[in-house]
């Protein structure tokens, strides 16, 4: 790195909040240090969570996904070395904190909630990056979201979450996909479903029948990183697009806290590296979901969730600030 860039770097940390520049296990902890608002008023990016899990179909606890994620972001944030970018020096970004339940035992009524929760962030013209909770909350996010157009889909997971109803339900976490498709607010034939594998494959058929871009992780594994982006690139060109990152999607030694594992996923570093590759997409917002602490060891589900949802904070952040130009 030379002088230059240097002395970019340390312009850029002067916008950091006192928290960014604490050790990162003092005080309270928000999403990679940005400071906390109750509401999306004057900012550009919001980031919150949904600490839910009443669409779980195996093992539950993404509810305190929220507070894990936010407490090792503090490892994470504000500077990505790869892109040499500080979000909040492009932006103004808030931690929104977490979406308020009516209830606990009602999954259509939280549903609800969730949905009213973004819908107040989309109408304030602000992006939301969102972390989980188990992935039934990204149809509510995009049902808030409300685009004008079906967007496109980058969903990177070991199941294509295109189930149709299980035990009685046709919202839970095994059938965000096809819920969003069904509503008109994805364009099947622009959304890619990443790291794809496992025992459920008969859940899927809607998203072969819909054309959706199913890649198994053998041909991820195949193809590599590189052939990957450009597919995505290719597939997505200037359309909006939204992010949805299943942590399962990694292999559970990278990610054993979660509550569906699938063994035989990505690293880390491969999910890393085709997220970097995206930059410059229109990404109109983002999730991970699914990290489950009940069930990690040594913070090192959340600490990768957290990692990924700065990648996605920081595509969106890219694309908002090529909007704003
Ligand atoms: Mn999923």
């Amino acid at each position: 790195m030379d002088e230059k860039e240097f002395e970019n770097i340390a312009r850029n940390l002067k916008t950091f909040t006192p928290q960014m520049t604490q050790n990162p296990y003092h005080g309270i902890a928000t999403f990679f240090g940005v400071p906390f608002q109750p509401g999306p008023e004057n900012i550009d990016i919001a980031i919150a969570g949904v600490p839910f899990d009443l669409g779980v179909t195996n093992r539950s606890g993404t509810r305190m996904g929220p507070r894990e994620l936010r407490n090792q972001s503090l490892l994470v944030g504000a500077y990505n070395h790869h892109s040499q970018m500080t979000p909040c020096a492009l932006h103004r970004i808030a931690d929104l904190g977490d979406v308020p339940f009516r209830g606990v035992y009602n999954l259509e009524e939280a549903l609800q909630d969730i949905e009213a929760f973004f819908r107040k962030i989309a109408s304030a013209g602000v992006v939301p990056i969102t972390a989980g909770g188990d992935h039934s909350i990204t149809y509510p996010i995009l049902k808030g979201l409300a685009p004008k157009k079906p967007v496109g889909l980058i969903h990177f997971d070991s199941h294509c979450d295109t189930a149709p109803s299980i035990h009685g339900s046709a919202v839970a976490h095994g059938s965000p996909m096809k819920n969003a498709v069904e509503a008109g607010l994805v364009d099947p034939e622009h959304a890619i479903q990443i790291g794809i594998r496992g025992s459920s494959e008969i859940l899927w058929q809607f998203s072969y029948e819909n054309k959706m871009r199913v890649m198994h992780i053998e041909e991820f594994a195949e193809l590599g990183w590189k052939k990957v982006v450009k597919e995505i690139r290719d597939l997505m060109g200037s359309r909006p697009v939204y992010i949805s990152f299943d942590i399962d999607c990694l292999d559970p030694a990278f990610a054993p806290g979660t509550g569906t594992p699938v063994a035989g996923g990505m690293s880390t570093l491969e999910a890393l590296q085709t997220l970097r590759g995206l930059k410059g997409l229109n990404v109109i917002g983002g999730d991970v979901v699914e990290v489950s602490p009940p069930y990690d060891h040594a913070g090192i589900t959340a600490l990768a969730g957290a990692t990924i949802m700065f990648e996605i904070l920081c595509l969106a952040a890219e694309a908002r600030a090529g909007t704003c130009r």
